[in-house]
């Protein structure tokens, strides 16, 4: 036995146990609900009317319990089942005691039918290796236990045998584990689709890989470093969703990436939460540069920049030295050239510098002035511009009044506005300028894909006690998966009914989410919500407030829609998505929404002497001007070369579109991520915090539909094997045919028609059937046993 096996197989000596399994049966043991866990243990003991007396297990306490609330356990033999679709009572108290055994046992990773579950166990396992790698390299999903590496194969034969596009979507809160699924996922591709034959190397036990397999596996520490951050929640949070797309030649060999990124929090560049930092990348310039680096940069302390809030916060058990290293040799296996490199730094040390610009009030006028102009001269020096355009750019804009330019002088809050909106957008340039110049690597074989597995990774239903603008996105996202998982179980459901011959009309689970979802995106009658804040926003005079109150007179009556009552509390309106209701308070969705800059620096930055500078702002028109009054009321919006004034919602709701286009077009494959505890702490399972999760991705959502069908399926001969002891004398002697044998054998059992369907190879029976089934045939093995066991001891 490997290491690895005790992380990957059940240990099945004591789930085997013939007494456990007497002790279920006799017992009658059930779940009931428990605020400590989630749900307990407990026997029958009394049935009255409605109600139960249960004897809990622990405690051997005894407690009354509605009938509604008692959840059937699943006999013994199905402890810590590899996939939960074949457990016979199929709820939730069975689906999270599941989870939280093989957890416990160390076992990660668990399907749920068509997807998979996985539990960050907080600690590193011996799971991922090359030589686990090759173990589940070309098997099908049954033949080994549940693992990232096991979907990714499924999905990478599947595209090589059905030429279907694939996807593999990874999604949960925060801390979760999706973006280490992602990387795994990544990893095994680059391993079993190099078109490079991999060698051992001879001084190690790592695998070589062929240049384009190695730039793939260095573009994710290089996003990380620019994207990622440490949160509360999470020590490498990714502050952007990503769409990673793996191209492969008709012989299955990687050819190509793209990677398409969503949403960078850009505000975290310039202000950071309590106990949290900014992008790791500034980290780690800052104790890695040397001084030559520094030199050219203008580096200074931590404490001298403004924008970090909470100067050198460090990462237990990071090393952001080291880390600054290994991204400058990911710079070099990019083959990105040195001058890019020091252009891109120079930016993220301008902007930085952005933050030390301060400005004060004149005494005698509102207007603004900048006593010290240091950081001016800095930041001009590091962007290529004239201090002096840069200056009055800031502070006394030309802003178009009518048909005319006029210069206006900023006051102090407009001209802090400004900068920082500048170092932001900076950022996002940079950043957006980044994932272009890594696609432009992982592109260069220019060979057509014959197909592609496409990787998502992207933040999962965001619920705090007040959302904004950022949630509303995530949240609308999620809504938009789901609809795509519920509409492919749906799909897949419909087709084994299908191929079975069996007569169901099934509900498309996928259209229950569309009510909600047109309250957000639907652009006119009624507008929804995207749609009105973008009105709102070319309507002169208009405030965040007067946004409140046209979405309560369009949408007041939506029925995912509401209005929180006052006092309780601050939220301005509450959406019921289908993970729950979600208050949203209307703070500056305006601003978010615009998204306004000072066009007057945006053409400088245009114009500027550095090369790449002027790249990032190519795109900015040089004579600027803003056709709406609103906007212009606006220290300065911007537009675009292409003449449109784009939202940020705009933008988002066209990306979300393209990307489910895209998704739409391949066969899902879904990763349910879920983190364990909020204390990152391995070997600690809160039951009320996995069940709120498992109720947010759809997992008990799935059951629900399950058990609007025939979720539980036999086949023909295994049915007769299991069950034939509850139909003695009901199949004549002699052959049979398999489906003839149970026609009979479910006559004999007088079931109910509604709860049943014969197919062509198998029995299908609604929730609930095949435990009941299950129970009366351990009670028959009971009876055998207890009367041998009485036997026994008279004979001894
Ligand atoms: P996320 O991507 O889902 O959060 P991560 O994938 O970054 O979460 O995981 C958070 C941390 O949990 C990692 O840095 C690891 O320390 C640990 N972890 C997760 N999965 C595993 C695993 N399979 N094995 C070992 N450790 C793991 V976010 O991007 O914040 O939404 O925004
Ligand atoms: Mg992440």
């Amino acid at each position: 036995m490997s290491a690895a096996d005790k992380f990957l197989y059940v240990d099945r000596n004591p789930v085997n146990n013939p007494l456990a399994q007497a002790d279920w049966a006799t017992k009658k043991l059930v779940w009931v609900p428990s605020e400590r866990l989630g749900f307990e243990c407990g026997s029958v003991k009394e049935e009255r009317g409605d109600e139960c007396v249960v004897e809990l297990a622990d405690s051997a306490k005894k407690v009354r319990v509605n009938k509604d609330d008692i959840q059937k356990m699943n006999p013994p033999k199905f402890s810590k089942v590899e996939d939960m679709a074949e457990l016979t009572c199929l709820n939730e108290a069975s689906v999270l005691h599941n989870l939280k055994e093989r957890y416990y046992s160390g076992l990660i990773y668990t399907y749920s039918g068509l997807f998979c579950v996985v539990i960050n166990p907080y600690k590193n396992l011996p799971i991922y290796s090359e030589e686990i790698v090759d173990m589940y390299k070309g098997k099908k999903r049954h033949e080994m236990p549940p693992h990232i590496y096991a979907i990714t194969d499924t999905a990478y034969r599947s595209m090589m045998q059905d030429r279907e596009d694939q996807s593999i979507l990874c999604t949960g809160e925060s801390g979760a584990g999706k973006t280490e699924n992602t990387k795994k996922v990544i990893q095994y591709l680059a391993h079993v689709a190099s078109s490079h034959k991999t060698k051992k190397d001879q001084n190690s036990s790592f695998l070589s890989h062929g240049e384009l397999e190695k730039q793939l596996l260095q573009a994710n520490p290089i996003l990380e470093a620019f994207g990622n951050a440490k949160t509360v929640k999470n020590d490498n949070s990714s502050r952007f969703g990503k769409f990673i797309r793996i191209n492969f030649d008709v012989n299955g060999y990687i050819v190509g990436a793209n990677i398409e990124t969503y949403l960078l929090e850009k505000s975290r560049a310039i202000r950071q939460a309590k106990d949290e930092r900014t992008f790791h990348l500034f980290y780690y310039l800052l104790t890695g540069a040397g001084d030559k680096l520094r030199e050219e940069l203008l580096l200074e302390n931590y404490n001298n920049y403004r924008f970090l809030s909470n100067g050198n916060v460090t990462i237990p058990g990071q090393q952001d030295k080291d880390l600054f290293t290994e991204t400058l040799d990911a710079f070099k296996i990019m083959s990105i050239p040195e001058d890019e490199l020091i252009g891109l730094l120079k930016v993220v040390s301008s902007v930085l510098q952005l933050g030390n610009m301060s400005f004060k009030k004149e005494r005698h006028t509102d207007q603004a002035s900048m006593p010290d102009n240091t950081a001016a001269q800095k930041v001009s020096h590091l962007m290529g511009m004239n201090v002096t355009d840069f200056t009055r750019a800031i502070l006394s804009p030309r802003i178009k009044v009518g048909r005319d330019y006029v210069q206006k002088a900023q006051t102090q809050e407009q001209a802090e506005f400004a900068v920082e909106a500048l170092a932001k957008a900076t950022y996002e340039r940079m950043f957006r300028w980044l994932v272009m110049r890594i696609n432009k690597a992982l592109d260069k074989t220019k060979r057509q894909g014959a197909s592609f597995i496409g990787i998502l990774d992207i933040a999962g239903f965001e619920i705090f006690e007040l959302n904004s603008f950022e949630q509303l996105c995530i949240n609308y996202t999620n809504e938009k998966l789901q609809q795509l998982f519920n509409h492919t179980m749906f799909i897949l459901e419909q087709e084994e009914y299908q191929r079975e011959g069996i007569e169901w009309s099934f509900i498309d689970f996928g259209l229950d989410l569309q009510p909600c979802i047109d309250l957000i995106e639907k652009p006119a009658s009624p507008p929804g919500i995207l749609a009105l804040l973008d009105e709102e926003c070319w309507f002169p005079k208009a405030t965040d407030k007067s946004f409140v109150e046209k979405v309560l007179q369009e949408q007041g009556t939506h029925p995912k829609f509401f209005k929180p009552k006052k006092l309780k509390d601050e939220a301005d309106f509450c959406v019921i998505h289908y993970a729950g209701k979600v208050d949203y308070k209307a703070d500056e969705w305006l601003m978010k929404n615009m998204d306004p800059l000072n066009d007057n620096v945006a053409s400088l930055l245009n114009q500027s002497t550095d090369k790449f500078v002027s790249e990032l702002w190519k795109d900015v028109d040089r004579i600027v001007g803003l056709d709406k009054v609103s906007m212009a009321d606006m220290p300065g919006a911007f537009k675009t070369r292409k003449g449109m004034f784009r939202t940020v919602g705009q933008l988002y709701k066209e990306q979300l579109s393209k990307l489910m286009a895209t998704l739409r077009n391949t066969n899902p494959n879904f990763v349910r991520c879920i983190i364990p505890n909020h204390e990152k702490k391995a070997g600690k399972l809160e039951p009320f915090l996995v069940l709120d999760q498992l109720r947010c991705n759809g997992v008990l959502e799935g059951i629900r539909i399950c058990r609007q069908g025939f979720p539980n399926r036999i086949v023909f001969q295994e049915f007769r094997q299991r069950y034939e002891i509850l139909t003695p004398n009901s199949i004549p002697k002699g052959f049979m045919d398999g489906k003839q044998a149970c026609v009979l054998m479910i006559k004999s059992l007088e079931l109910d028609p509604n709860l049943y369907r014969i197919g062509q190879s198998k029995v299908f029976f609604r929730a609930g059937v095949l435990a009941h089934l299950e129970e009366e045939r351990d009670m028959k093995i009971t009876d055998i046993i207890i009367s041998f066991q009485a036997w026994c001891r008279g004979y001894v």
